[in-house]
């Protein structure tokens, strides 16, 4: 397949805006795919107005912010961390395992470990108002939905295409608002919350990180572009695969992917999702309207 010249980024939700005007200027500047990812992401982490990731993130039922983030390169290479806490970079600490450990996970104390190791800072990234909130939300737990809209779910995916046709993407996350204290999504898993496969494409995920995990969804899309899908009806594909299990949902799931040529796809169970597209020097929020 003809691979795009063409510097192309995305990423998911509003919030998304600011971390793909950072990630195009780098690919703009000739930058790699890889480097847009990782700084692009930042820019997000590092936002505590963005509740759920990084710094200013939600916390667990235990008051603690938990952090996941995974990211991969145009060579399949790929590294993550899981429940990392206070330290405000997890996907620069992911890059960080890929590039300079032999392994491409590290969980909770041993991933907190390494990124000391290499130079990252121990930080409180318990926002006061995050503490605030889990201190409101102990009191009346009852009164929390199971919220569909972008107040509960805002991971960061990011997928980029530099100007060589490489392809990288990567997530960062606190996870879902109040999750049970230990438990970890899909963002960090390689081929659930991101796969990359620089003969074919990259697609990412948000949402309900149970359902993308039992249904591998971004591997899904990339053996579904493989097997000749457009992006657009790979994304709907593997949502499908999610919501043909139940009669009824109330959670929200969103893919992502993006193919070498520069063709994209976005798709959710629910309204309410959107994407940031930056391309041919222009930056847009799209919102993603449910088919069904
Ligand atoms: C998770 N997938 O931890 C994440 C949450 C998320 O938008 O994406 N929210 O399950």
């Amino acid at each position: 397949m003809r691979k795009s010249k063409k510097p192309i980024v995305m990423a998911t939700w509003k919030h998304g805006y600011n971390a793909n005007l950072k990630a195009y200027e780098v690919l703009h500047n000739n930058g790699i795919a890889l480097d847009a990812v990782e700084f692009g992401i930042n820019v997000t982490e590092l936002d505590s107005k963005v509740r759920t990731v990084g710094y200013g993130g939600y916390t667990d039922d235990e008051g603690k912010v938990t952090l996941d983030a995974c990211i991969m390169d145009h060579l399949g290479n790929a590294g993550s961390v899981v429940y990392l806490q206070d330290i405000k970079n997890p996907i620069s600490v992911a890059r960080k395992v890929m590039e300079k450990s032999n392994h491409v996970m590290l969980a909770g104390a041993g991933a907190q470990s390494f990124a000391l190791k290499n130079g990252f800072e121990k930080k409180n990234i318990l926002y006061s108002k995050s503490k605030k909130d889990w201190e409101e939300w102990v009191q009346n737990k009852s009164k929390l939905k199971n919220l569909i809209n972008e107040d509960n779910h805002d991971t960061i995916t990011m997928l980029a295409l530099d100007n060589k046709g490489n392809l990288a993407g990567g997530s960062s996350t606190s996870g879902l608002r109040y999750k049970s204290h230990g438990r970890v999504g899909d963002s960090p898993i390689i081929g659930s919350g991101v796969f990359v496969d620089n003969e074919i494409g990259a697609a990412g995920a948000t949402g309900q990180g149970e359902e993308i995990m039992k249904t591998v969804g971004s591997f899904l899309i990339i053996e579904l572009l493989k097997q000749g899908y457009h992006p657009q009806k790979a994304c709907e594909e593997a949502i499908k695969r999610i919501r043909s299990k139940y009669n009824k949902i109330d959670f929200q799931a969103a893919y992502i992917a993006l193919r070498i040529d520069g063709e994209i796809g976005a798709a959710a169970i629910q309204n309410g999702f959107s994407y940031v597209l930056s391309y041919d020097n222009k930056t847009n929020l799209n919102k993603v309207i449910n088919s069904d």
